[in-house]
């Protein structure tokens, strides 16, 4: 007999269900999966032992004793609650992996799509299925990918159904290839289906009777969900909610897509929130502030009537992929807030998670919470980064026209909980976990990052830039302005600041810069002296490392005298310096400072950048004119100066590096002698503000 047919039998009489605290918990794993690997035995992360690691784990800790299927489930049925521990462990209910037929796949993907995976199968030379890959981002097939594809995606709908019937409380599908990548028409990034999207779109239309209307998808995976995304960008009934390392658009899979600002269009608008990380080494803490302040607010009013967890455990300590620091006892936690809605109709479906250790470790305590059994317990010791109250501000704003909740200031008493200096201490470490220097080692992708803001553009099959043909109009008014950019700090050396005009790369930058649009260089370089104080602050810079970077006071003071070396540019180059100082991987394809603002600033003095304000030089300021050209500078707002005053920003001088490049500079453009420049450095950065 099948198995499904004798679940479908005894447990769906509710007379046989033990008591409320006994949960009925699935899982799912099949070695088919396993089949699916990279060729030629290259190393790859994504590999077979991923979900063998979860298993072993689940089956030597008994929480999924291998006793044949058949047996399993009979035991499972008709032990009553005595007889349903063994040995005080509970164990979960174990299902056969199934096929994902065509019509579900077709629920989100393409018939191209379901064809070109079905084609990899076994009777596609290993070089053709090569030459396919190639043609994907971060795809490889062999023989086994399409079987593997197919069960994975069919064994989240089997658990999803027996979830949505009720036959189940909850369940864990231990799957791979993962799907959160893939996308209606293209395999992407390990993922060949979506089988969370498939899944999700099976409930809400191809069983309506079950009674799920709303789906709550949280995605913890460390990367951007973009396949989930798009497939409900515009669907009220699912809430899709992921939270990712973003690092300004740098992260995999990089772009736009991930940001705070995709918040749903049309009857979605509202239901797509995004939490990036601009950093790496996000954990428990960072993860539970995000939980408390905006996933579980926006739960409550949105009331899923199921929650499927996109379940990449590369956020986890010692991820080699991630870089982040969740713990088992963190997963746990996210986890078991989760419990109270849906009536705790929770469906798990593996995504990432690349470090074996790890997952086995983090898959455990999440079946633990699911079987609720034992109390979850453990500690925190961390606060959050300074940049995860900002990020988590940023997205309540962002979002709060569509969750009132979320319209409420957060105390001072709450994001004063933060950490601000970044420790490399040896308590990284110290983890139980295998560790991989790489953590500790990448640094804060900062205003200093230099990021590659045209990076995503497509490109043409005869390798133009398409953005060459199809430049937005404002570029060509904003192209006849002239404006003077003053600049204070490591942009004062010409060959640094021609990075950001003409791309390319110089002595002590880490990753080339792409440049303006526009690389005609400054049409003349003059320096001036104005009345406004120049000073150090914030932790670090990937680029610099440990150590403040230069700001300017942006209200002016006759006290001060700041030299600036000024550049006469376009107002449209301009735009693209401003978006690059800031690190944003928003789209250009409006002006962040136009005409208008050019107007306004020359009364309002100071303008607040608002898609850029992530960036630490956001503030524009009108510093006068020159030849009757307006001068403007980038640097910190007003009210920032009041946290860098109040300590709530840190404060801190340059590292050498950076003060002697500031010096060159000076030095460079003969405004000063070497000692003079040193002095002027050094004042700046020792005078208290
Ligand atoms: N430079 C999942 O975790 N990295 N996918 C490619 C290319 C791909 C991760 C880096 C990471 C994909 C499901
Ligand atoms: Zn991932």
């Amino acid at each position: 007999m099948d198995v499904k047919d004798e679940v479908d039998g005894p447990l769906s009489r509710s007379s046989d269900v033990a008591t409320p605290k006994d949960r009925r918990v699935g899982l799912i794993y099949d070695e088919r999966m396993c089949q699916h690997y990279a060729p030629d035995y290259e190393d790859h992360p994504e590999c077979p032992d991923r979900v063998r690691v979860i298993w072993d784990r689940l089956n030597s800790s008994g929480l999924a004793k291998r006793l044949g299927y058949r047996a399993r489930i009979i035991t499972a049925i008709s032990e009553n609650v005595a007889d349903s521990t063994r040995n005080g462990i509970k164990r979960c209910i174990i299902l056969n992996a199934k096929d994902a037929d065509d019509n579900h796949l077709a629920l989100v993907h393409t018939k191209n799509h379901i064809d070109l995976i079905k084609s990899t199968s076994s009777e596609r030379s290993e070089s053709r299925r090569k030459r396919t890959a190639a043609k994907f981002n971060s795809i490889y097939f062999n023989e086994g990918s399409s079987e593997a594809a197919y069960l994975a995606a069919g064994s989240v709908i089997e658990v999803a159904e027996k979830v949505a019937e009720g036959k189940l409380d909850s369940g864990f599908a231990i799957v791979r290839p993962p799907g959160h990548h893939a996308e209606e028409a293209e395999p992407m990034g390990f993922c060949l289906y979506n089988n969370v999207a498939i899944a999700t779109s099976f409930l809400l239309n191809e069983r309506r009777e079950l009674g799920i209307n709303k789906i709550l998808i949280v995605d913890w995976d460390v990367h951007h969900g973009n396949g989930t995304q798009k497939m409900f960008y515009k669907d009220p009934r699912v809430l899709f909610f992921s939270v990712h390392r973003h690092d300004f658009g740098t992260f995999y899979p990089a772009g736009d897509d991930g940001s705070y600002i995709m918040t749903g269009e049309g009857p979605g608008a509202g239901y797509n929130i995004n939490v990036p990380w601009e950093n790496s080494r996000c954990g428990d803490a960072d993860y539970l502030a995000v939980w408390d302040h905006i996933l579980i607010p926006v739960a409550q009013q949105f009331n899923p009537d199921m929650i499927i967890i996109s379940a990449g455990f590369d956020a986890a300590i010692g991820d080699p992929l991630g870089g982040c620091r969740v713990s088992p006892y963190g997963y746990s936690i996210m986890l078991d807030k989760l419990m109270e809605f849906a009536g705790g109709k929770i469906v798990m479906a593996l995504e990432g998670g690349y470090n074996l250790k790890s997952l086995a470790n983090s898959a455990q305590a999440c079946i633990e919470v699911l079987l609720q059994d034992k109390p979850v317990i453990g500690t925190l010791e961390a606060y959050p980064f300074e940049s995860t109250w900002r990020v988590i501000q940023e997205v309540r704003q962002q979002l709060s026209a569509y969750w009132p909740i979320l319209a409420v200031k957060l105390s001072d008493k709450v994001i004063d909980r933060r950490i601000t200096q970044i420790q490399f201490s040896s308590s990284d470490s110290d983890d139980e976990h295998e560790h991989t220097p790489s953590i500790a080692l990448d640094g804060f992708k900062t205003v200093d990052d230099v990021i590659q803001p045209f990076a995503n553009l497509k490109v043409n099959e005869d390798g133009q830039d398409q953005e060459a043909t199809t430049l937005p109009s404002w570029r060509s008014e904003l192209s006849k302005i002239n404006i003077w950019y003053a600049t204070f700090g490591s942009n004062m050396s010409i060959s640094r600041f021609l990075c950001y005009i003409e791309g390319g790369q110089t002595e002590g930058m880490q990753k080339p810069c792409v440049g303006s649009v526009d690389k005609t260089k400054p049409k003349e370089i003059i320096w001036k002296t104005f009345p406004h104080r120049l000073f150090f602050a914030r932790e670090r810079t990937s680029t610099w490392g440990p150590g403040g970077v230069a700001f300017v006071h942006p209200k002016s003071n006759d006290q001060e005298k700041t030299y600036m070396c000024l550049y006469k540019i376009t107002l449209e180059q301009f735009n693209d310096v401003l978006l690059q100082e800031n690190v944003s991987s928003y789209n250009l394809s409006h002006p962040l400072f136009d005409l208008t603002a050019l107007q306004s600033i020359q009364t309002e003095k100071c303008i607040s950048v608002e898609p850029v304000q992530r960036g630490w030089y956001h503030n524009v300021v009108y510093l006068g004119k020159e030849e009757d050209i307006p001068i403007l500078t980038m640097t910190c707002t007003a009210s920032d100066v009041d946290s860098f005053i109040s300590g709530k920003f840190p404060i801190n001088p340059p590292c050498k590096e950076y003060a002697n490049t500031l010096i060159k500079g000076l030095v460079g453009g003969k405004q000063l002698s070497e000692e003079e420049a040193s002095a002027y450095i050094h004042e700046a950065s020792t005078k208290p503000l």
